[in-house]
Parts: structure tokens; sequence; C-alpha cells
């Protein structure tokens, strides 16, 4: 397996010591990457441009950290991370999202702190619209399947809500036919997707 990693990403780490404390972490190969630089093997794996990404043996990507996380979790024999049920599962998941949290807004933070003065908010709003620009581009590709809703699509189609929502004048569907008929197959087949709309 490789990891697509960074020695300063508090969630590189928290993949890192996921690893060590289930003890494969002789199975992971470290690669430094710049995440801010978006080089093109980390775009091919993670259109999202972030670390950690790990490249599985059998070739699939997988991003963020918790999923990362829950995958190592299946490998290996060592006590799990990730308590299968009760009271014990649902405190620790809420702290992974609490932690997880809190580290985003730290290290958003900290960017912006560091952020050089000519760097325009121009230039962020730019990497993120090319962070969904992206994403898209890899939904096109390999759209959901249809049927009944997993965790999965039911997030696919609350960000493509989104997207209509506060950027409709993108017009996301205009290159993503593939991608815009699985939301009309989606909303078609699950009346709650309208009950849950946002505002007009
Ligand atoms: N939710 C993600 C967060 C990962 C993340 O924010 N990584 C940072 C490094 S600490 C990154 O790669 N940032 C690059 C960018 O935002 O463009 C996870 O849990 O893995």
């Amino acid at each position: 397996m490789k990891l697509f990693y960074s020695p300063t990403s508090p969630f590189v780490r928290k993949v890192v010591l996921a690893a060590k404390i289930r003890e494969i972490d002789s199975q992971i190969e470290l690669v430094p990457t710049d995440a801010h630089s978006s080089p093109a093997a980390l775009l091919s794996a993670n259109p999202l441009s972030k670390v950690p990404c790990l490249m599985t043996e059998d070739g699939v990507a997988l991003f963020d950290s918790p999923v990362i996380c829950e995958y190592l979790d299946s490998l290996g024999d060592a006590p799990p991370l990730f308590p299968d049920h009760g009271g014990v599962r649902w405190t620790a998941l809420r702290q992974q999202a609490l932690a997880d949290g809190m580290m985003d807004a730290a290290v958003l933070g900290r960017m912006e702190s560091v952020r050089p003065q000519e760097e325009t908010r121009a230039k962020v709003i730019e990497r993120q619209k090319a962070a969904v620009t992206r994403g898209l581009a890899l939904l096109e590709e390999t759209p959901p399947e249809a049927g009944h809703p997993t965790i999965g699509t039911i997030s696919v189609a609350c960000m493509l809500g989104y997207l209509d929502f506060r950027f409709a004048a993108d017009d996301w569907r205009a290159g993503h036919p593939r991608l815009a008929r699985w939301l009309e197959s989606f909303v078609a087949a699950t009346p709650a997707f309208a009950e849950t709309a946002p505002p007009v």
C-alpha cells in the first residue's frame, strides 16, 4: 500500500498512528506529497488534492482519514480501533468527528495565517472550485449505481443539491450528463430528497 503523506498533517499522523497500533505500518510505503501544489499523482488518486490518501494493494484510492482508518481496521489481527456496536462505538465515532472538525478548523486557521499577502481570496476560492470540478469529473466517469440508497449515494445527492442551491449559475449538469441522469433517477426514487430541500 502507498500513503500520500505529509509529516506535518495531523490527519496523516492519525492514519500512520492507527496503522502502527494495528501493527500493519510495515505494509505502507510513505510517499512525501505537497498537497497544496496539487501534484498530478495525488490528483489522479484524490480529486480533492488532500493528504492522507491511501492506494490499496488492489489499486483503489481511499480518502479521507476516517475511511482510511476504517479500511486499516479491516486488515491484520490486532484489536480493532472501531468498536463494532453499543455506546463505545458512538463515543469513539463522536470523538473522531469532534477531533477531525477541530483539526480542520486549526489547519484552516493556520493556512490562513501563513497565506502570502499576494495570494488573493479569489485564488483560494479558485482552489476550492477546482476540487469540486475534479470531483464532478470523477463522479461523471464512475457515476453511482441505481439501487437502495447508501450513505454514499445520499452524500453525493446532497452535494449535487448544494451545487444547485448555491452555484446554480455554474450549471454542473452541462458537462456531466451521466451524473445528471443518475440524480434524476435518485430524486424520482427518493421522495425524501425533495422533502429535505433547502428553502428557496
Ligand atoms: N477530512 C480530511 C482532511 C485532510 C486535510 O485537510 N489535509 C490537509 C493537510 S493537513 C491537506 O491536504 N490540505 C490541502 C488542501 O486543502 O488543499 C481527512 O480527514 O483526511
